[in-house]
């Protein structure tokens, strides 16, 4: 612990003092080795890992993506590979072996654009995390693949010209310079271990108020742990924490405006526990603003919000495969104008048996990623009623109710490509039309 500070925890306004740092370390059983696979969804953050541990780990495939010429005479035939697709174009595809030179899968996916506009995929994969350039986006360049504990889940986040990398094995959080990107270099400046971190599930970066926030960590019961990004190559985590209950992943926003200004508010993703929203303008006093547990939550995973805040598009991960009430592909749209009482507004109930498991709001469409569904574009220009309105299916073989395919998505980049981390065939770097 090298700073000598103890992390504490609040919640629901109470706070707790912790006799001792490691603040409620969960035991390292359910690390790496993974024989926390039995452990139940209830007391798990890593939901993922519930779903491998019933389905296994996927292999990852084995071959090479295309890229390039190849691309244009493949959707001159016709297709692009037997990726079945709507509304959505290849622009290219490159592999865990295209990465890596071996067979890797992959985790989650941040972009980054550096200030001349250049813009970068950087992928999670098992032995590392990976910077792609993809400002052609036909013709993606490595950059580096930084090495990292072996982990099937890496989440990274991006604040100024510095990524983070967390992992589900060790070596807490890695900071990774960016600002010679374009000059074809990156490199690790530190990793950060204060209060005895460890392992992590997600790391979210709200940029407006310049704070990290950690979470599924080894620290605060897997809850939300803030970290000082105002050093952004030096993070420094916040003494108190949010333990009411694990997190899944959050989403973190500063009000500019209306009754909520100036006020720093935590979307947080509690599994079973659904949907907490938790005001954190107050790092050393977090408040539960509420909890919704909505209609057949069974495992409350990821959402994001429409731009104006009014509604959020909640995935949950377990309720197409194991609550009885939920027959195919759910997202729940839920109304936040008020933070203190959420509620269940609509349900876009999909034509298909897949799971959804992450998203991201860009303006008027909400972009999933979806196991075995691929990626899936949804219009909610009416918010209350999404209409889905293109896709691209990173999982041509099937369908099927199974935590394998694309885990994640990022559509933050100016010139409005998306990309996609899917777990076995790696990065897909997509046009939406
Ligand atoms: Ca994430
Ligand atoms: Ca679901
Ligand atoms: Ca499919």
């Amino acid at each position: 612990m090298p700073n000598g500070r103890q992390i504490r925890a609040i919640g629901l306004g109470v706070m707790i003092t912790a006799l001792s740092s490691p603040f409620l370390a969960l035991p390292s059983a359910q690390q790496g080795s993974h024989p926390g696979w039995s452990v139940p969804p209830n007391s798990y953050w890593a939901l993922g890992a519930y779903g491998y541990g019933r389905d296994g780990i996927p292999t990852p495939y084995s071959g090479r993506g295309i890229t390039g010429l190849e691309i244009g005479a493949s959707a001159a035939r016709g297709s692009v590979l037997g990726f079945p697709a709507s509304g959505v174009t290849l622009q290219s595809w490159m592999t865990g072996t295209d990465l890596t030179g071996v067979p890797t899968n992959a985790s989650d996916i941040w972009g980054y654009t550096s200030p001349s506009g250049r813009e970068y995929a950087i992928i999670g994969l098992t032995s590392g995390t990976a910077f792609v350039e993809i400002t052609d986006p036909v013709n993606p360049s490595i950059v580096a693949v930084i090495p990292g504990p072996v982990s099937s889940w890496r989440d990274m986040a991006v604040y100024g010209e510095y990524a983070y990398s967390v992992n589900e094995r060790s070596g807490g959080i890695q900071v990774i310079r960016l600002s010679r990107i374009d000059k074809g270099k990156v490199r690790v400046v530190r990793t950060v271990t204060d209060l005895g971190l460890s392992t992590a599930h997600n790391i979210f970066v709200n940029e407006q108020s310049g704070y990290a926030y950690v979470l599924g960590a080894n620290l605060a019961r897997g809850g939300l742990v803030a970290v000082d990004l105002s050093d952004p190559a030096n993070p420094v985590l916040e003494p108190v924490a949010w333990n009411v209950t694990s997190v899944h992943d959050v989403q973190v926003v500063t009000y500019t405006k209306g009754r909520y200004k100036g006020r720093e508010i935590a979307f947080a993703f509690t599994g079973p526990m659904g949907l907490h929203i938790i005001d954190v303008t107050d790092k050393s006093a977090p408040v539960t603003l509420s909890n919704l547990v909505y209609e057949n939550a069974t495992y409350g995973h990821s959402g994001w919000l429409s731009s104006d805040r009014k509604f959020l598009y909640l995935n949950d991960e377990l309720d197409e495969r194991f609550n009885g009430n939920v027959s195919s592909m759910t997202t729940y749209v839920i109304r936040v104008a008020r933070l203190e009482n959420p509620k269940l507004a609509n349900r876009l109930i999909w034509d298909l048996p897949t799971i959804d498991h992450n998203s991201m709001v860009q303006g008027d469409k909400l972009f999933l990623s979806a196991y075995r569904g691929g990626m899936r574009v949804v219009d909610i220009s009416s918010r209350r009623y999404p209409q889905p309105i293109g896709w691209f299916d990173t999982y041509p073989d099937n369908d099927a109710t199974a935590f394998s395919g694309a885990w994640g998505i990022y559509a933050g980049f100016p010139s409005g490509i998306v990309i996609v981390s899917d777990i076995q065939r790696g990065l897909f770097v997509l046009r939406p039309k």
